[in-house]
Order: structure tokens, then C-alpha cells, then sequence
């Protein structure tokens, strides 16, 4: 096997991967994504003890462990285009030989938990719930960089162009459905479920008009009332069909749990989203150390 090139993984002088600035022992197998770098320590301040940090740009990593359990918690900013980034660059500290730049014979699983904000697309999914993704609905191109087709749902992805008459100028949707063992852990009664819509962008991709006009103003209207069998569209936010699909395309699993701070279809926002974020943390590292 010939080694990967300097020009296509990139290191720093001290063997860390480019962007996140790590190192593989710097690492947990469990990890937890947060958009915001300041939420890295609304989460780490739960730890037991914290072995280790850094930062580079947007993404600010702490190592330690929380009632026993070694949890790494990464701060991946905002946008598809940033997971392409954080999640190869973590697949490489785990399953490339970064000193022999060559693919490890053994592969190594990551468990990912996405705890992020979003906004409600539903009337029944107030503001200050927790809503876990069963699916994403990537309507940010991302994954076709990738050869995907084998993950993809298709059905679901072609009854939805279907029904929004979906413009492929803005590239084709793609579904993945979530790692279910990673799910099952996560899932409690209180907590909603349901396809979450990942945009390319916050405001005309998710149909927010300020002073431009959009290329299709019923958008979300046409992606609240879509249904495919049991499943319908609950939410929108920017991470999850990118952490759904380099997840399962680098045999990681992956879950996103999301705070509804938002409801679009009410126009309400949570009156308190701090408290929500925080207890939405609480409730998913007490449910990863189960
Ligand atoms: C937009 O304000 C950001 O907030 C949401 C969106 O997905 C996007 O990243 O998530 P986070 O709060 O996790 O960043």
C-alpha cells in the first residue's frame, strides 16, 4: 500500500492532524460534537478531570473522563463543510498511521454524539424539547463528494424531491439513517424523533427572508407536511446528514441529539436556551455512561 502524500494529510510539525491539532492519545472512542467552542466547557465542567485541551481556530478540543468514562468533547463550528474536516481528520487519528501515513490493518469505531441547537419545523415539537435525529436529510451536497450510494435511502430521498419538486441546480438530497445501537442508548421517552433537515446555510437555505428573495419561498412549508411511511421532517439545523454520512461511510456510529430552541412553524424562540442546551448535556452524558 503506497503512503498518503504530505499535500493529502496534513500534519503539523509535531505529528497532529492539521486542522484539530491533535495527536491519536489525545483522543477518546467516544466523543461528543458541540457547534459553539464556548459549549466545550458547558460540557466539560460535568468531567471528573480534564487530561487534556487545545484549540485551533473554530474547533477546541478537552479530553477527560465523566463518571469513569473517557469522553473527548470538539467544538466543530458551523456547517457540513467544517464536518468533512473534524471527521476525517479523527478518523485519520484513529484508523491511519499517521508516522507510516499508511491505513491501519485493524479499524477502530468511533462513537459520535452530536448535542446541538436547532429549530422545530413541527406545531407538535415545542421549543425547550429534545428531538433525537432518526434520519438526516443532507440538502447540502456534501456527501456526493464520496462514493455514497450504498448508505443512502433512497426512497425516502426520492419521495421528498418529489413532493417539494426539489431543484436540482441545488444538488440532490441524500438520507442516512442513524447508528441505531448508538440510538437506543440515547432514546428516552421524552424525547422526540424524527428526520432532521440539514441545510447549507442559515438563512435562505432554511427559508429565512432578511433582503433577499428565495429561489423557492414554500420551502418549508412543503418540507413540514412531508411524510414517508411513518417519518416526517421534525427540524432543521446545519451538522447532522455530514455526521450521518462520513460516519457511516468511515464505519463510525453516529447520533445527533438536538435542543429545540426554535419552533418555525409558531414563530417562537425558548425563552431560556442556556437552560435547555445545559439540560440536554446533562441528559445525554448520563445516558453515553449508562
Ligand atoms: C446556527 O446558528 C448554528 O446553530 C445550530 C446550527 O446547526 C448551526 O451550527 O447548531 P449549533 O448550536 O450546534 O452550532
Amino acid at each position: 500500500m503506497s503512503k498518503i502524500a504530505e499535500s493529502e494529510l496534513i500534519l503539523n510539525p509535531n505529528g497532529s492532524v492539521y486542522h484539530l491539532n491533535l495527536l491519536p492519545e489525545n483522543i477518546a472512542n467516544d466523543i461528543i460534537f458541540v457547534g459553539d467552542q464556548d459549549r466545550v466547557e458547558s460540557v466539560t465542567k460535568y468531567f471528573d478531570l480534564i487530561e487534556f485541551e487545545t484549540q485551533k481556530r473554530e474547533f477546541k478540543t478537552q479530553t477527560g473522563t465523566y463518571k469513569g468514562k473517557r469522553l473527548t468533547v470538539i467544538s466543530t463550528g458551523i456547517g457540513p463543510d467544517n464536518i468533512d474536516i473534524v471527521i476525517n481528520e479523527l478518523d485519520a487519528l484513529v484508523n491511519i498511521d499517521l508516522k507510516e501515513r499508511k491505513i491501519k490493518s485493524e479499524h477502530t469505531s468511533l462513537n459520535i454524539v452530536r448535542i446541538g441547537t436547532s429549530g422545530s419545523l413541527q406545531l407538535d415539537i415545542p421549543v425547550d424539547s429534545f428531538l433525537l435525529s432518526s434520519h438526516a436529510m443532507g440538502l447540502n451536497s456534501l456527501l456526493h463528494s464520496y462514493k455514497c450510494e450504498h448508505i443512502l435511502e433512497s426512497d425516502i430521498e426520492d419521495a421528498f424531491i418529489n413532493h417539494t419538486n426539489w431543484n436540482l441546480k441545488k444538488g440532490r438530497p441524500y438520507c442516512i439513517q442513524n447508528s441505531q445501537v448508538l440510538a437506543e442508548k440515547l432514546l428516552d421517552k421524552q424525547v422526540f424523533t424524527g428526520i432532521t433537515a440539514t441545510a447549507v446555510g442559515f438563512y435562505g437555505p432554511q427559508g429565512r427572508v432578511l433582503r433577499l428573495s428565495l429561489e423557492d419561498s414554500q420551502l418549508n412549508n412543503k418540507i413540514d407536511s412531508f411524510k414517508f411511511e411513518n417519518h416526517r421532517i421534525t427540524n432543521l439545523e446545519m451538522e447532522t446528514s455530514a455526521i450521518y454520512g462520513l460516519s457511516k461511510l468511515l464505519g463510525h456510529n453516529s447520533v445527533s441529539m438536538n435542543a429545540i430552541i426554535a419552533n418555525r412553524a409558531n414563530g417562537t424562540f425558548s425563552k431560556n436556551p442556556y437552560k435547555t442546551v445545559d439540560s440536554l448535556i446533562k441528559y445525554t452524558l448520563d445516558k453515553i455512561v449508562r
